[in-house]
């Protein structure tokens, strides 16, 4: 029996395609490595969790420490070079299969870490913006269309993300809990899930996957360096979920955009549209932004 991307992405949460030719591997390697140098080797040691990546590091503190590194590309300077690995058609044909049509982009950043590195990163679904008390078991129900698709394309081979197939679409389980130990954001680091399995991912194949997934960043002690490109995209079509909110709409400026190559610019152009319409993130996880003139559960 043969399934479509959309189906494997719907039942088990994530879909994995081949993405970059072994020629545009190496030439992104040549512009990663222009952005992040592969001389930069840190003498520190000192193992460091990575809990607070999302609020991202600046490119030019890379290597000082000993850990894995998160770099949003998207409103900094210099690196326009690498910017069109984040609009690859093939990744747009998939992500428009997914979600629908008129694709907008809020997050386009690198996963890096030397070798040597030790990463882990506790089990979560992405929903670290939902305060804990509003967190409610419907947001993971099959029936709320989650218009967000998150994807590591890395260019070196890689084992980093682990999931739990099929978790997005369902709330926690009493095992998922007890490794959560009462949180709704991160399961303590080191923590071992119950159905949690590893990714691994040739240089130029994708993971896409849906943020509600319960995932894990970890490599007990990477061999290879990590570079990994990661995006978020929405499709305009639908209302954003929390993860839109990741770009600062302020440092979307004409002159910023005037750096930006033509398919970028009108997504761009279209996120502050998309801003202007849905101001506040706040409304995203409630009831009624998601199921509109439905009658509220319980
Ligand atoms: O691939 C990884 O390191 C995990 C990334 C992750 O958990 C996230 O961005 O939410």
């Amino acid at each position: 029996m043969s399934t479509n991307n959309k189906d494997t992405f719907n039942t088990e949460g994530y879909l994995i395609v081949d993405v970059l030719t072994e020629k545009e591997v190496a030439d992104f390697r040549v512009l990663m490595d222009a952005l992040i140098s592969p001389e930069i080797r840190s003498s520190d040691t000192e193992i460091r969790s990575s809990s607070f990546q999302h609020l991202g590091d600046e490119i030019a503190d890379f290597g000082k420490e000993a850990r894995q590194y998160y770099f949003h590309l998207l409103t900094k300077p210099n690196t326009q070079p690498i910017l069109h690995a984040f609009h690859h058609p093939v990744i747009l044909k998939t992500v428009e299969e997914l979600l629908g049509p008129n694709l907008i982009i809020n997050n386009a950043s690198i996963l890096a870490a030397n070798v040597g590195t030790e990463y882990s990163l506790g089990w979560h679904r992405d929903i670290i913006q939902i305060p804990q008390n509003e967190i409610e078991d419907w947001l993971f129900s099959p029936e709320r269309f989650h218009n967000s698709v998150q994807i590591n394309l890395p260019l070196v081979d890689e084992n980093s993300l682990w999931v739990v197939p099929r978790s997005h679409h369902r709330p926690n389980t009493p095992g998922e809990n007890a490794a959560f130990r009462g949180s709704k954001h991160y399961a303590p680091v080191g923590a071992e899930m119950p159905g949690g399995i590893p990714v691994p991912l040739k240089a130029g194949q994708a993971v896409l996957y849906n943020n509600n997934l319960v995932h894990r960043g970890f490599t007990k002690k990477m061999t290879v360096p990590r570079r990994t490109l990661h995006m978020g995209y929405h499709s305009a079509a639908f209302p954003p979920t929390w993860h839109f909110y990741l770009l600062n709409s302020d440092l979307v400026t004409d002159a910023y955009k005037e750096t930006l190559s033509p398919t970028l610019r009108a997504m761009m152009d279209q996120y502050l549209e998309c801003k202007r319409q849905y101001p506040d993130m706040s409304q995203t996880w409630k009831w009624d932004y998601n199921f509109p003139g439905e009658p509220a559960l319980g």
